[in-house]
């Protein structure tokens, strides 16, 4: 694709939920633009073409505006590299489960991040629904680290989906990255869940989004808009 045509992402100069998306296109090997978004100009335009749900991330291509991270990430995948998105319909679901899964658990991250500046006591009661092996038999709106890592460890391969990486893994690396930090639970989520640290390494060695993962410019930006987390 030539650099005229390349697709735009809108999103704040953060990580964020910017970041699942310019780590699809470092695994597809794709160019893309980036815009910074303006907050003032993406309310004051929401519900419109140009702003349809009154948030970020957008991708704009050829004129067209397309809002929510996932949706934007498998259209990334299919227009590039088809099999990050699944290789048969029934992965295919399989992917869409998953995304939606580890999207559960990443809203409980943002919003300990953003309800209460990942303060000790929310970031304890974080620990205790959502990621105290004990308590993955409780009532936990369905997002619980233990679900998660049961997909890793029944898959016949290093990634979520057998041998194929495919745009869940690259969420749900985010999303571990968010959670190891050490501004959260550092440590502690290896120590309670081991595959992870297996499988975190194998995510990292992915061609291209490698990359991405080690580019400089990738540390200096901030994991959230609020200087937490
Ligand atoms: N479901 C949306 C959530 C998007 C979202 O929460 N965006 C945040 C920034 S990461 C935002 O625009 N917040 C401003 C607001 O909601 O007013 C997605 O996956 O893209």
């Amino acid at each position: 694709m030539s650099a005229e045509t390349a697709p735009t992402l809108h999103y704040f100069a953060i990580k964020g939920r910017g970041e699942p998306i310019r780590m699809t296109f470092a695994a597809c090997g794709a160019q893309f633009k980036e815009a910074d978004m303006d907050f003032g100009k993406m309310k004051a335009k929401a519900g419109s073409a140009i702003s349809p749900c009154g948030q970020a991330p957008l991708l704009e291509v050829d004129g067209t505006y397309l809002c929510q991270m996932t949706a934007i990430m498998r259209f990334i995948g299919a227009k590039y590299k088809p099999a990050l998105i699944g290789e048969c319909l029934l992965q295919k679901a399989h992917v869409d489960m998953l995304l939606n899964s580890i999207d559960d658990l990443y809203l409980k991250y943002i919003q300990c991040v953003y309800g209460s500046g990942l303060e000790d006591t929310p970031k304890a009661a974080l620990w205790a629904k959502h990621f105290d092996p004990q308590s993955k038999a409780k009532s936990n709106d369905g997002a619980h680290m233990a679900y998660l890592v049961g997909f890793i460890e029944r898959s016949p391969g290093p990634f979520l989906c057998g041998a194929n990486f495919t745009i869940a893994d690259i969420f749900f690396y985010f999303t571990l990255e968010a959670y190891v930090r050490t501004q959260c639970f550092g440590a502690n989520l290896a120590a309670s869940y081991p595959a992870l640290t297996t499988y975190m390494a194998a995510v990292c060695a992915v061609d291209g989004l490698q990359a991405r993962l080690t580019d400089p410019k990738r540390a200096e930006l901030a994991f959230n808009g609020n200087g937490k987390g």
